[in-house]
């Protein structure tokens, strides 16, 4: 695949390893990223559990390994406008692949500072990367990374579908089908800005023709890939810290160190998972097929399977010997739903999913072994509540208090 491909955020969890698969299959790929992700763990006190390189070290050990070129830009998308018009001028690329936006619900949703820095970080980096292709005279494919909760979690009785809902309505002359965006119902301020993303891609894609692949992921677990693991200095992170790690990451280290597994509530959430493996092949799969100019945004669902929170920690907690415990829920949300997930078109393209029960979940417990002395188990409490009546009824020992350092600016 012989594509010229931009990756923004690509010094990321979900970044770097497509970063990396992309040059793999012959990509000519430039990262660009401003590192707000590190400054985040450094301003918040919070580490990668595995030791990441800096972003100049891992490029040179990659290059080492395969001869291969990747290239780094550090730049603010959303903020370094005539920066990224002039990156899209000398670069030219065929495809561009968006990951560069704070990714976390509990860390949008800390106080009103990290509330202002989401939104203004994801919807001005969406907005100004169409704006600026708006302008160009080629049309690259954009592949953005989505949320499925963008959906929300309400148990509805029917598959989420891939991004559009058939709908009747009444007409002067009868029942009319339509099809719409499905109707975003976010239960974080990190998954409002992917709903407002959504908005924006189907704005820019009638409107400017832009060719856009808006792919709704699930919660990614695992860690390494063939490519992140090919040396140690390629290593991809890991985070299991309340603001940053994901349930299943998490509970993996949690079973490692024997500290119960953090069930919030009654643990009868379900979401939606896929294994980072798949994850890279997802978006390989979508630059090899991208929609043409005119059409409405493809949106697929880049899931693989569906889990109960407490049947996860149950499953954890059998292989491990570590209990899990149920505490307050600082979130808020449905304390149960039932979650099914068309994939269909996502599945389509070619993936073999990467199933929770393969022998993969002892990669992520064998990664979390190696490097459990790197962890800091004051930060794995959740520190962020979503309502302040939560915060004050919360259990200090639970839940730190939410306010904290010093946030990113939002301007
Ligand atoms: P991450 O925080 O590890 O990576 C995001 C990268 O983007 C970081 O390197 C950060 O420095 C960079 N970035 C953020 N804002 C930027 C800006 N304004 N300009 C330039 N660079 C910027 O997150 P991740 O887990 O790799 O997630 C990547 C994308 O995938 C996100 O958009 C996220 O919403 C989406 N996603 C992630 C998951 C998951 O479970 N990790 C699941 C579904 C969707
Ligand atoms: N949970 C626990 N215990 C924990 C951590 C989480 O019970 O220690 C529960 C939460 O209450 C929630 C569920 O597990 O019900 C998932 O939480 P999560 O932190 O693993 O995932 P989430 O906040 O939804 O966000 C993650 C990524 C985000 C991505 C999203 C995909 O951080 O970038 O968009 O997954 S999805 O959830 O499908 O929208």
């Amino acid at each position: 695949m012989q594509l010229k491909v931009l990756v923004l955020g690509g010094d990321g969890f979900c970044g770097w390893p497509t970063s990396l698969h992309l040059a793999r299959k012959g990509c000519d790929v430039t990262i660009v990223d401003n590192l707000s992700r590190r400054l985040i763990d450094e301003r918040y006190a919070t580490a990668s559990l595995t030791p990441i390189c800096d972003p100049d070290e891992r490029i040179r050990a990659w290059e080492e390994l395969t001869g291969q070129r990747i290239g780094f830009v550090n730049l603010d998308l959303g903020k370094s406008f005539d920066g990224l018009v002039d990156l899209l001028a000398s670069t030219k690329p065929d495809a561009i692949v968006h990951f560069a936006e704070q990714r976390s619900a509990p860390f949008s949703m800390k106080s009103p500072a990290e509330k202002r820095y989401t939104i203004s970080n994801n919807v001005r980096a969406t907005h100004d990367l169409v704006c600026a292709l708006s302008e160009c005279a080629q049309s690259p494919h954009v592949v953005h990374l989505g949320s499925m909760g963008v959906y929300g979690y309400k148990s509805t009785g029917f598959a989420r579908p891939e991004g559009y809902l058939t709908i009747l309505t009444q007409t002067g002359n009868g029942l009319k089908e339509d099809e719409i965006l499905y109707p975003a119902d976010p239960e974080s301020v990190y998954h409002l800005t992917k709903a407002l993303d959504q908005l924006i891609f189907q704005y820019y894609a009638k409107n400017n023709g832009l060719r856009i692949t808006d792919l709704h992921q699930g919660i990614v677990w695992g860690t390494q890939t063939p490519e992140t693991a090919l040396d140690e200095r390629l290593i991809n992170r890991f985070d299991y810290d309340g603001d940053f790690g994901t349930v299943l990451n998490r509970f993996l280290v949690q079973a490692v160190l024997g500290y119960p597994l953090t069930v919030y509530g009654s643990g009868g959430q379900t979401r939606a998972f896929i294994h980072i493996r798949d994850t890279v092949r997802g978006i390989e799969q979508s630059l090899r097929n991208p929609p043409a100019r005119g059409d409405r945004v493809r949106i697929l669902n880049q899931v693989t399977e569906t889990h109960r929170v407490l049947d996860l920690a149950t499953m954890v907690s059998e292989v491990s010997g570590t209990p899990y415990q149920m505490v307050d829920n600082p979130r808020f949300e449905h304390a149960e739903n039932e979650l099914e997930v068309s994939n269909e078109q996502f599945l389509d393209l070619g993936i073999r999913p990467t199933r929770l029960h393969d022998a993969l979940l002892t990669e992520v417990t064998d990664i979390a072994r190696r490097y459990i002395d790197r962890c800091d188990t004051s930060t794995i409490p959740a520190r962020s509540v979503w309502q302040q009546a939560q915060a004050d009824l919360a259990d200090a020992e639970d839940v730190a208090s939410a306010s904290g350092p010093a946030p990113l600016a939002a301007e």
